[in-house]
């Protein structure tokens, strides 16, 4: 546990290291309790430091910092001797230690305890097997460290264990194995290219894996293999094959070929997040590798493919090239998504992948701008580096290199990674640095667009346009604005690309040019900006903000016919969809109005026409189809709200589900059986399409309650041949069967997958996320089930994350007693791991946005968590700030 208040850290406050690491050897003697760690540094003065503070003469040498936490030193010697007690002081955070030259070599030699190790950061354990973490400050934890992402070095690592422990790995090449004298053996391994802490690696256990090769553009062979424990060594095949296809396609897009002559993967079931990029032995949570047909559905292949290529691609972008400070982060994981983004569209369905990373980012990025821990891009100030892997540096950075390729274009911003991978590879730099290789390659200004990265919040662009039928001159108006964030009450104008056509009233898009151009990407760069357009036959209906060109919200005061129109016009897919998600959302909009008045609900017979529409379109992806029939989420609808109404949100999209469902039960049984297929399972796009529309047919009629369709599901539930129509069937009994059906349907479900961890996982957030059966007592019960761990984090989120942040009717409820109850499991899981502690608390401190009984419930379970003890410095900073 840290300080209670800890120190805030400042982007501005950077200075480059005293001290550079040129080589670093670690020996490890593995032991649950009392892990030996040796470490053998090569140290100079950096250059750069002398230039800089002394003007170029280095008048006294400065202390050595080394952080270094919840370790026992055993000893220290620099040069071969040990160091006196007087000239070294040891603190909470690590050494500090009296240098007397400028080149020196530190061995230390200090004691760990992976087994009580909880934190799941540096070296722990997970059902029996070692394994670490050390981004970002997870090294301190092993051994004491300048650890820093800008200091480099070579690491050449040997692992000492019992024999029981067979496979034995760290990053780069093995150099040597061996036996020990006492019967014990070892591996050597050596990374020949220098590397910061953070992506050191060990894993040590009896592991099995899997093995292939790679033959790279210039013709390397590469061995890949995967591990894991050998109950799953089935479940490897999808991992292996998505991995290869990122590597040809980062040969292919961006000519960027793997370095090592190996490349492993190892899945691990106590994980705090989805995966790490450990240079050349990348580290899985098992729920992000491991599938097979049978127990994984589409969307955790696509999940797997997606991150399997994400780790892949930071060889790159985030291993080759890093980053200076942890203020840059997403200078590797903005490219890095953006990267992952662009694999998945060209392995999957462009369109459906715009629209799902869209709707994820205005479902939870999006609030994240709107709330107390609202930050930039690159954020100048932290407490705590691990509560700022966010949806904003994430998600919002990559649709930043986003707009910076589409204001370049493709060809463009080519030239622009191949200078930023070439003048850059083997530094850690900036995000400044990117954008000036940017703008070096392709002699462009990119002065205003920086603002993406320095100011927070999600802007606001309000369109308005008149057309002249004398002339048929068209103006189009773009104001912009960005709310007040923390610390940031004003904002200037961003450089924003509005990607836009102008339909006539056939729906075909207009040539806005003397070239003949259809589309036109906008450069609004000001408060306030009219674009012309000259000449044009008839009114047009303007097409904005096409494939979401950038992460912004779009005010355009569109009537109800328009969307109908654009519904069924629209080339670009994803405005397509769009727009009926606009009007659905003003159908929803009116629900909740009347379930506040008290008025008996009426579903607007326009979104069910809409609705019919789009279900007997044979001609659309059916995937796009099902996107098109997905109705905003609760989460979206309570974005948008000026005070969020819990209870309003859920009758109205319940309302709106059982209508649709009756209205629309013909069309949606008959598109359910057009998309039923027969034949083996494939995780292949048009399959997957099939089954999602299948599916999301089958949730409607499930709505209804009507015994038939209950039936249906049913039927689907015992015949499925794969987990994703499984787990649909199940999820339609859970929400809308009889209590009889839903307990049976879960029993059996258990009874059948019990020892497969991914499929209980499954299994435990289909009920907490479940408004029928995750009710509190539900999930209590399910925490005092076999299965659950609160020391894992996968059970934590599927769980107790699932009901908090998923099942919105029974979190919010009126008594209050779903804030109590998080608050008392944020607490407990702070002592645990302050890493999921921390992001579990995130639905309470949107307190102020809540009606005001509601929001002064989620007050009070806020600060009896702050008023509960010491908290951890995560935690400490997430409520502090939600709580000012
Ligand atoms: N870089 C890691 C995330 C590390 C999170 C540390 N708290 C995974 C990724 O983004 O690829
Ligand atoms: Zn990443």
């Amino acid at each position: 546990m840290k300080d209670a208040q800890p120190r805030t850290v400042r982007l501005r406050d950077y200075r480059v290291p005293d001290y550079l690491v040129d080589q670093t050897r670690l020996h490890f003697e593995l032991q649950p309790r009392g892990t030996l760690v040796r470490s053998q540094l090569h140290i100079r003065r950096n250059p750069e430091a002398v230039a800089q503070e002394n003007g170029g003469a280095d008048i006294k040498l400065p202390p050595l910092e080394l952080q270094g936490v919840e370790l026992e030193l055993l000893s220290l010697a620099i040069d071969g001797e040990p160091v006196a007690s007087e000239s070294f002081r040891t603190s909470v955070e690590g050494l500090s230690v009296d240098v007397e030259r400028p080149e020196f070599v530190v061995e230390i030699s200090n004691r760990i305890n992976p087994e009580d190790n909880t934190s799941l950061e540096g070296l722990y354990l997970s059902n029996g097997m070692y394994c670490t973490q050390c981004e970002a400050e997870g090294f301190r934890k092993i051994t004491f460290y300048p650890d820093r992402p800008d200091v480099m070095s070579r690491f050449t690592t040997t692992i000492v264990a019992p024999r029981d422990y067979p496979v034995l790995l760290s990053n780069g090449n093995e150099v040597e194995r061996g036996e020990t004298e006492d019967g014990r053996h070892f591996v050597t391994w050596e990374d020949p290219f220098a590397k910061p802490s953070y992506l050191f690696a060990l894993v040590a256990g009896d592991l099995q894996h899997v093995e292939d090769a790679f033959i790279t553009a210039s013709g390397r062979e590469i061995k890949l293999q995967i591990f894991t424990e050998s109950k799953n060594i089935g479940k490897c095949e999808h991992a292996m094959r998505s991995l290869k296809k990122a590597m040809r396609w980062d040969e292919e897009v961006y000519g960027r070929e793997y370095d090592l002559d190996i490349f492993m993967v190892v899945a691990v079931d106590h994980f705090n997040m989805g995966a790490m990029e450990n240079k050349g032995l990348n580290i899985f949570n098992s729920a992000c590798v491991l599938a097979s047909p049978e127990t994984a559905t589409d969307a955790a292949f696509q999940r797997i493919e997606s991150i399997v290529a994400h780790e892949y691609f930071h060889n790159w972008s985030g291993n080759r090239v890093t980053c200076r400070d942890w203020f840059q982060l997403s200078l590797k994981e903005g490219f890095t998504v953006f990267r992952d983004a662009e694999f998945s569209a060209d392995m999957n369905s462009r369109a459906v992948k715009r629209i799902e990373d869209v709707s994820m980012l205005r479902t939870a990025q999006f609030a994240e701008d709107d709330g107390p821990m609202a930050h930039p891009v690159r954020p100048d100030s932290y407490m705590e580096i691990s509560n700022f892997y966010t949806l904003t540096v994430y998600e919002k950075g990559a649709e930043v290199v986003r707009m910076i390729h589409t204001l370049l274009g493709e060809e463009a911003f080519r030239r622009g990674s191949d200078l930023y991978f070439e003048r850059h590879d083997g530094q850690a730099v900036t995000c400044e640095d990117f954008v000036k290789a940017m703008e070096d390659a392709n002699g462009v200004d990119l002065q205003q667009f920086r603002r993406w990265y320095s100011q927070a919040g999600t802007p606001v662009l309000e369109v308005t346009d008149a057309y002249d039928p004398g002339t048929g001159d068209y103006a189009l108006t773009v104001r912009q604005s960005c709310p007040a964030t923390p610390g940031q009450p004003e904002k200037a104008p961003f450089h924003i690309p509005l990607k836009m056509a102008l339909l006539d009233p056939i729906g075909n898009d207009m040539p806005l040019d003397q070239a003949g151009h259809t589309e036109l990407v906008l450069q609004v760069s000001e408060a306030e900006q009219t674009f012309r357009f000259k000449g044009l036959p008839e009114k047009p209906l303007p097409s904005l903000l096409r494939g979401f060109s950038a992460p912004v919200k779009l005010r355009y005061g569109y009537t109800p016919e328009q969307l109908l129109f654009l519904m069924r016009s629209e080339s670009d897919a994803f405005n397509r969809w769009d727009a009926g998600q606009r009007l659905a959302f003003i159908a929803l909009e009116s629900l909740q109005q009347d379930y506040r008045a008290g008025r008996e609900m009426q579903l607007s017979p326009e979104l069910v026409s809409a609705y019919r529409a789009v279900l007997q379109n044979r001609e659309l992806d059916p995937a796009l189809v099902a996107e098109m029939l997905s109705l905003p989420s609760a989460q979206v609808l309570a974005e948008e709200a000026g005070e969020i109404d819990a209870q309003a949100i859920i009758a109205a999209r319940e309302f709106a589900e059982v209508s649709l469902g009756q209205a629309l039960h013909e069309e949606l049984l008959a598109t359910y059986r057009a998309f039923t297929r027969e034949g083996p399972y494939r995780p292949e796009a048009d399959d997957i399409a099939a089954r999602r529309l299948k599916n999301t047919c089958l949730a409607f009629l499930a709505a209804t309650g009507e015994a038939t369709y209950l039936a249906l599901a049913q039927s689907q539930f015992e015949s499925a041949g794969n987990m994703t129509d499984s787990a649909a069937a199940l999820a339609a009994l859970v929400n809308r069967g009889s209590e009889a059906q839903m307990h049976g349907a879960l029993d059996s479900f258990y009874k059948r997958w019990q020892e497969d961890t991914q499929v209980v996982e499954l299994w435990f957030a289909l009920q907490s996320n479940s408004a029928r059966c995750g009710t509190l007592e539900h999930v209590r019960a399910l925490m005092q089930h076999p299965a659950f761990e609160l020391k894992n984090p996968n059970k934590v989120r599927a769980v107790i994350g699932g009901f908090a942040n998923r099942n919105f009717t029974q979190f919010h409820k009126a008594d209050g007693s779903g804030f109590e109850f998080l608050s008392d499991q944020v607490i407990a899981l702070d002592r645990l791991n302050p890493q999921v502690s921390a992001r579990l608390v995130t639905p309470l401190t949107r307190w102020k946005k809540y009606r005001e009984a509601v929001g002064s419930q989620m007050h009070s379970a806020l600060k009896s968590i702050m008023e509960s003890g010491q908290l951890s410095a995560d935690l400490y900073e997430v409520v502090s700030k939600s709580l000012a």
